[in-house]
């Protein structure tokens, strides 16, 4: 549930700023706030904060409170500016919006301060996907994009460079504390289960997903999930030909991608596999066609687009067995998706932490599509019981374990897919480290 703030105070040097958090998120606001000499502190309660060192560096005279978030600290602001990974539910963030303490993020920070179209895509998956491929048609088009939230580069720090239009990504969590944005187009590519550690109910997630359609001019919605829904208005895309769509496939001496009755390119000419990808191009198409961005430029960018890291992305094939890195499948919707773009028997490397979520819902996928589970991670145990009986499930406590055990198991024309469904906080930094783990593993076994 959003904290109910309705209207937010325009940056003004008067406002005593608290940037809560200094990761990526807290260093940009930071330096953004400071560049532009309003007042502030950081607070981050880790004994050393990722970005102190560099915040430093720039801005020597910083003060940055190394503690829990207090009375005294919230007394002190007029603003909290909370960083994506903390909840705006913990009791001193209530409290302070209690008092009348305003709570944003950076990306309303952004909002206030930006003077070109934004577009803003959300979902619980496919996200980094599209906002990509958005940027690629607009730089195909002769025009510049800046990238950015969600996918990495802090909102904030894309301000600094000259464009025509900002593309972000933004999750749930940035939503949350959004109130100007005003995008020019707006989507919510997906929704199913995730990060149900953070949120009381599901239903809260899909409130915050559905927070960025408010202020948007053109809404784009997924006609195969209800629940991305905005109004009758909405632009909309389907995999499903017989459902009348803006943005949909055609069945026509092969499958096209399509505008309505007209076929733009054949999926055949992708370099990006599985259907997922297919709803990704055609949500991607209806973004940029409602920016103006031209037909030529749109499929011109989706031929030459070759995917990012970590989804999906080929590794090796090897005796017959092809070897998949997708690390960045953190949730069932993800992993389903996954499992279900390939052609070939899958041995499935998954686990990690679970975010509460209910993972039966792969049953019947592993069921089908899967010979074997080589299952890790903190949430095993309860992974297992969900799964338990769809197919064979072996533990393994390493990824090293677990790629040699695959390599033991697969058969020519198998795939050995990594694509855990879970974060993988519990064993590693991040997503990128599990899949270039997974790689090295893989490249060292099969030496190539
Ligand atoms: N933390 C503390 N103490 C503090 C402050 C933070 O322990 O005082 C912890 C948080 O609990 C969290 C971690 O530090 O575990 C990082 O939190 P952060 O808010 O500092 O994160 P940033 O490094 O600023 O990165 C954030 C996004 N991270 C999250 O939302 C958790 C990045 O998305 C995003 O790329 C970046 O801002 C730039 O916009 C990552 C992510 O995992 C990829 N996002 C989630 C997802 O995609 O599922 C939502
Ligand atoms: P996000 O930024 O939302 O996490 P990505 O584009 O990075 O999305 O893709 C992450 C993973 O989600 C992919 O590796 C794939 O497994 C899965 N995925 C991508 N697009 C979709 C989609 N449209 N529907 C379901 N799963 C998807």
């Amino acid at each position: 549930m959003m904290l109910s703030m309705d209207k937010q105070p325009q940056q003004h040097e008067d406002l005593n700023y608290l940037v809560v958090g200094l990761g990526v998120t807290g260093f940009a606001v930071a330096s953004y706030l400071l560049k532009h000499g309003y007042r502030c502190k950081v607070q981050d309660n880790r004994d050393i904060p990722p970005y102190m060192q560099q915040l430093r560096n720039r801005f020597p005279q910083v003060k940055i409170e190394r503690q829990e978030l207090d009375a005294d600290l919230i007394e002190w602001a007029d603003a909290l500016v909370v960083s994506p990974g903390l909840s705006i539910h913990q009791t001193r963030i209530r409290q302070a919006a209690e008092m009348g303490k305003h709570v944003i993020g950076d990306i309303e920070l952004f909002a206030q301060a930006v003077d070109k179209p934004v577009v803003a895509i959300t979902g619980s998956n496919g996200k980094s996907t599209v906002t990509r491929l958005l940027g690629d048609m607009i730089e195909c088009d002769g025009k510049r994009a800046g990238v950015g939230g969600n996918i990495g580069t802090p909102a904030l720090d894309l301000l600094q460079t000259p464009v025509d239009f900002y593309v972000l990504e933004l999750s749930s969590y940035q939503l949350e504390t959004t109130y100007s944005l005003q995008p020019m187009v707006a989507a919510v590519l997906n929704v199913s289960e995730d990060h149900l550690d953070r949120y009381q109910s599901y239903t809260d997630y899909i409130q915050a997903k559905l927070h960025i359609y408010q202020g948007a001019r053109v809404c784009v919605s997924n006609s195969d999930d209800e629940t991305t829904r905005h109004d009758a208005n909405d632009i909309t895309f389907s995999l499903n030909p017989e459902v009348e769509a803006n943005f949909r496939l055609i069945h026509d001496d092969g499958t096209w991608l399509a505008h309505r009755a007209e076929a733009w390119l054949n999926v055949n000419e992708l370099k990006i596999s599985g259907r997922h990808n297919w709803a990704n191009c055609l949500a991607t198409m209806a973004l940029a066609h409602e920016m103006g961005i031209s037909k030529r430029a749109i499929i011109e960018a989706m031929k030459h687009f070759t995917g990012l890291p970590h989804r999906s992305q080929w590794v090796a094939e090897a005796d017959g067995v092809e070897w998949i890195n997708d690390s960045k499948a953190t949730n069932v919707g993800a992993a389903k998706a996954s499992i279900e773009g390939r052609e070939r028997p899958v041995i499935l490397i998954a686990g990690g932490q679970s975010k509460n979520a209910d993972m039966s819902v792969l049953y019947p996928v592993l069921e089908q599509r899967v010979k074997l589970v080589l299952l890790m991670g903190m949430d095993a145990d309860i992974i297992e019981q969900a799964w338990r009986g769809a197919t064979l499930i072996e533990r393994v406590d390493s990824m090293k374990c677990a790629v040699a055990r695959a390599y033991g198991q697969a058969e020519r024309g198998d795939c050995v897919l990594l694509a855990p469904a879970c974060a993988s906080f519990d064993m590693y930094e991040k997503f990128e480290a599990r899949g270039d783990d997974f790689m090295q593993q893989v490249r060292r076994l099969l030496d190539v």
